[in-house]
């Protein structure tokens, strides 16, 4: 089990139960949340991300305390996370004291520790197709970071050079695995080349155009008539991307209707887009704005593909 070995903060170790450390506007966290609202587990109360008082630390039978780290506020880069999660990205798990990093191995590790319907299928053909669906995610996720930061998030997400300091601090106490410190200099600065982020652009494109020619076949979720754990990763590029004006339904329509389908489910309506509906509509009308201006995501997709 890919479970963190003696991490430098004593919060988890504090924890009972389960403890989500998450941002509701988070692609890689709503995966996890997706995934908890699969196996039947609700989201409970809320707690500060650090807290540890004896009234904070345990979690309710069957739901999953929300431990908000701010990802606006940069709660994510301070030396209380970074010695939670040393990549300073949400999501972190904690159950029962331990400690799991990494979206994926969370998903797994839920999969086999609760019961419901398996997100990765059992049968070891089906399990390996599966799988390297979600690693094709994995390595797009940098993709869905510089498109959704370009045309979706903008100066917001610019960080003052002191900021950009202490982030560099704090990313030497871990491996930089998600190399935060080289984007968020380059974005800052405004001296990543466009045609990069037209490059990021341009591999999502490709990946949904393969995916569109797939469910072609009629089939119900992205692997067969089962949801699983790709429909997990990828219906949350699907999802960051409409917010920042990608004309999904225009260009790959049979990968929108399934979208829908797997947007439909109780888990999808609850746990991912439960507080996540203020902010997903306001970047959706900030995208429309910016379509009528004749900006935006929306244009840079219709150029791409034209
Ligand atoms: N490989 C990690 C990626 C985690 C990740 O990059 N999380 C993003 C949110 S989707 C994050 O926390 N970003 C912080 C930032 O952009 O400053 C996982 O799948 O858990």
């Amino acid at each position: 089990m890919p479970r963190i070995e003696n991490p430098p903060s004593p919060i988890p170790g504090a924890l009972q139960g389960l403890h989500l450390f998450h941002f509701d506007g988070a692609p890689c966290a709503q995966r996890v949340r997706f995934a908890l609202g699969e196996k039947g587990l609700a989201r409970g109360r809320e707690e500060r991300f650090d807290a540890v008082t004896p009234s904070a630390v345990a979690a309710e039978d069957g739901r999953w305390v929300s431990r908000v780290v701010s990802l606006v506020k940069k709660d994510h880069m301070t030396e209380t996370y970074a010695a939670i999660h040393p990549n300073m990205v949400v999501p972190a798990l904690v159950h029962d004291g331990e400690l799991y990093l990494e979206s994926m191995d969370i998903i797994q590790y839920l999969d086999e520790a609760f019961g419901g319907s398996p997100l990765i299928p059992r049968d070891e053909g089906r399990r390996e197709a599966t799988m390297s669906r979600v690693e094709q995610a994995k390595v797009l996720h940098r993709s869905i970071r510089f498109v959704s930061f370009y045309w979706g998030l903008g100066r917001l997400a610019m960080l003052s050079s002191k900021e950009r300091r202490q982030l560099a601090t704090l990313a030497q106490q871990g491996d930089d695995g998600e190399r935060l410190v080289e984007f968020y200099d380059g974005y800052s600065t405004r001296t990543i080349p466009e045609s990069v982020y037209r490059d990021h652009l341009r591999k999502l494109h490709v990946a949904f155009e393969e995916l569109d020619q797939e469910l072609e076949d009629g089939r119900r979720y992205l692997m067969s008539d089962e949801v699983s754990i790709a429909d997990a990763f990828w219906s949350m590029k699907v999802l960051r991307l409409l917010e920042c004006g990608y004309p999904v339904e225009r260009h790959h329509p049979t990968l929108y209707a399934w979208y829908q389908r797997v947007y439909e489910r109780p888990s999808f309506q609850n746990e991912v887009m439960g507080k996540n509906r203020f902010t997903h509509r306001a970047f959706r009308a900030k995208a429309r704005i910016e379509t009528f201006l004749g900006r935006g995501l929306r244009r840079a997709v219709d150029k791409l593909a034209a």
